[in-house]
């Protein structure tokens, strides 16, 4: 559903050569609070009323995205880099209303991302969310919001857990 078989397949080819890298590195990142400097955003917008949409820059070393048609909905994906390594990424699909969370590097570190929408000039918290931190190179957790089409979507990227270290933002319309 998130993608053509055609993709997903060759996305699971990546990730397995990705995996064995990761895991011959487990060994010399001891854990840490958050990371020193803090991640890095890249942000990718596309409107809706175009897609699907995938390939070109919604490409990635994981396993791509997919945004699917939404009229008048704005889709982002936000990559998050710390140096050179891609540590996760943030999707808002306007689809469904589905915002995506990635955790892509066994770092010992993850980050949280406080989503919240705007309708009829009330802003509602959606709640603070995280990837799972698991032995798997990628983690990610999906949540499947239920919001006025049209509506702004705003979520918040922080470093540390209780709402600390803000690092970046991004945003979509439902
Ligand atoms: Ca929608
Ligand atoms: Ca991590
Ligand atoms: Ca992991």
């Amino acid at each position: 559903m998130k993608k053509p078989n055609g993709i997903a397949r060759r996305a699971a080819g990546l990730l397995s050569g990705a995996a064995l890298t990761a895991t011959a590195l487990i060994g010399t990142s001891g854990p840490a609070q958050a990371y020193g400097t803090n991640p890095v955003p890249d942000h990718f917008t596309y409107d809706t009323d175009t897609c699907p949409c995938s390939g070109g820059n919604l490409t990635d070393p994981f396993d791509g995205t997919y945004f699917e048609y939404d009229a008048g909905g704005r889709a982002q994906k936000v990559e998050l880099y710390s140096g050179d390594w891609f540590i996760g990424k943030v999707e808002f699909h306007p689809s469904s209303e589905k915002l995506w969370i990635y955790d892509t590097r066994n770092d010992g570190d993850t980050f949280y991302v406080k989503a919240t929408y705007r309708h009829n000039g009330t802003t509602h918290d959606l709640g603070t969310f995280s990837a799972p931190g698991t032995s798997a190179v990628m983690d990610y957790t999906v949540k499947d919001f239920d919001l006025p089409e049209g509506s702004g979507v705003i979520f918040w990227l922080y470093d540390e857990s209780g709402e600390r270290d803000y690092f970046g933002s991004g945003s979509g319309i439902a």
